[in-house]
């Protein structure tokens, strides 16, 4: 099983800034974490960060006939990007939405996500372990349908 992980705008400073809200991890540290996990599973694991929407689109409709799922933290562009929710549905791979922070508690505009209902599901809140929980998500959601 191969899984695209995507990680949007500014996640690139991860663990430099704002630790309160995001925590001290780096992305490095996220992306090591995923690949313990990813093995622990079997899972071939490929991650990418892009600041640029275009260049996240393109990831995901390269993704088609490659990968057999997408985790996504779109970051600010979970709240804007038709783009991004249109390439997913293009591609039809299922899709987990993830987030650091829990969206629903904070700014009126971070509640709104365009990608969530084209999404297999979220997970908001639980700092690195979002991701965590939303490898295992998807593993057992494609590993169900394999
Ligand atoms: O909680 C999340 O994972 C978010 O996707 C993070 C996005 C934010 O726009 C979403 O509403 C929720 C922001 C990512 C920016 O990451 C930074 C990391 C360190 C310092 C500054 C920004």
């Amino acid at each position: 099983m191969k899984i695209l992980v995507l990680h949007g705008p500014n996640l690139n400073l991860l663990g430099t800034r704002e630790p309160e809200q995001y925590g001290r991890e780096t992305l490095a540290d996220v992306n090591a974490a995923l690949q313990v996990l990813a093995a622990d599973l079997g899972v071939e694991l490929t991650t990418f960060q892009a600041n640029a929407e275009g260049s996240l689109v393109d990831a995901i409709q390269e993704a088609r006939g490659v990968f057999d799922g997408i985790l996504i933290n779109p970051a600010a562009y979970t709240h804007t990007s038709i783009a991004i929710r249109d390439a997913m549905s293009a591609v039809q791979l299922p899709v987990v939405e993830v987030h650091l922070s829990n969206i629903h508690a904070r700014e009126e505009f971070r509640r709104h996500s365009y990608v969530a209902p084209i999404a297999v599901g979220q997970i908001s809140g639980f700092g690195v372990n979002s991701y965590l929980l939303g490898l295992r998500a998807i593993f057992s959601h494609i590993k169900k349908g394999l």
